[in-house]
């Protein structure tokens, strides 16, 4: 499918979203599973076959039954309210400015938001998001393969400060923080102490204290929150652009001044060449 044409209309139509999704994720309460949803979107990419990403194909039937996404129909009807208000917009922006209006009504940082993407009917094979039950060099060969670091691997892994396991979508059970609608730096808080008792802790968040280049984030994070927000703004930005490169509004504009530029200098060149023919 081709691109949007990312003109003033869209733009405009892009804040009117935004408007309608912070409303929505407000009222619904719904900012943790908005959030998993716009992840579980953009972490199939390959970037080695650049497939997958966030490309609205979770929406199809196929993706969706993937086990790993069990409970996102909820957010994915949740979404196709504001669709039906918002026609233009793909669903790959939709999916990702949810992600992004949902860190923000919970009080975490602002993620910047590029509008553009392309959907795709495509799926990819089911297999390429985390599996809960692993250990570090599964999350790494996972994140890898997106293109994206260890410390993306830290940073993004703060997201689980919002929201829970429900016993019938993965078999896990509960929430990481004590205020599980409310971003902030908790879940690696709670991740280095020993007794919060109660509180969930999957094989992969164990595994980011485990590993030693992990766990400098983790305690880096748990000290510093606004090092977190910084850093989990620029990880969020990245896995929601992942294969993902945006034409500039303007570039319909360029290519306009160009003509008029080159028009100019053809005309220039008569004029000079008249000249000179005259003047002999
Ligand atoms: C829910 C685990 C955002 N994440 C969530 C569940 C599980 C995992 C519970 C689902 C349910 O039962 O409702 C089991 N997700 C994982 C694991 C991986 C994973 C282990 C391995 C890498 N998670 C996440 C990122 C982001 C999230 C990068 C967003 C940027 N996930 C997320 C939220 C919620 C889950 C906000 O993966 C709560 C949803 C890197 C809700 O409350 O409904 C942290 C990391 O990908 C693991």
């Amino acid at each position: 499918m081709a691109a949007p044409v990312v003109d003033a209309e869209y733009l405009k139509e892009i804040d009117k979203v935004r408007r309608d999704l912070r409303a929505l994720i407000s009222s619904k309460h719904c900012a943790p599973i908005m959030l998993r949803l716009a992840w579980h979107d953009a972490g199939t990419y390959d970037a080695k076959t650049k497939t997958g990403g966030p490309n609205g194909s979770i929406r199809n039937e196929r993706e969706l039954n993937h086990s790993a996404n069990n409970g996102l129909k909820i957010a994915i009807e949740f979404c196709e309210a504001v669709k039906a208000k918002h026609p233009q917009i793909t669903y790959a922006d939709l999916y990702q400015l949810a992600g992004v209006v949902a860190v923000e009504v919970t009080g975490g940082p602002t993620v910047d938001f590029v509008p553009g993407r392309k959907d795709s009917v495509d799926s990819p094979e089911e297999g390429r998001l985390p599996d809960a039950k692993q250990g570090p060099p599964h999350l790494r060969a996972i994140f890898y393969r997106m293109g994206l670091s260890d410390k993306d691997i830290v940073a993004l892994s703060g997201a689980h400060t919002l929201g829970r396991a429900h016993p019938e979508r993965s078999g896990f059970e509960g929430p990481w923080t004590r205020d599980p609608l409310k971003f902030d730096n908790s879940y690696y808080v709670e991740l280095l102490n020993k007794e919060s008792n109660g509180l969930l802790k999957l094989p992969t968040d164990m595994a980011l204290v485990e590993d030693p280049e992990f766990r400098q984030y983790v305690v880096l994070y748990a000290e510093d929150e606004e090092a977190f927000f910084a850093d989990y703004a620029a990880s969020h930005k990245k896995l929601s652009e992942l294969g993902f490169t945006s034409t500039p509004p303007s570039s319909g504009f360029n290519l306009a001044a160009m003509g008029v530029a080159v028009a100019t200098v053809v005309l220039l060149l008569g004029y000079v060449y008249e000249v000179g023919r005259r003047v002999k």
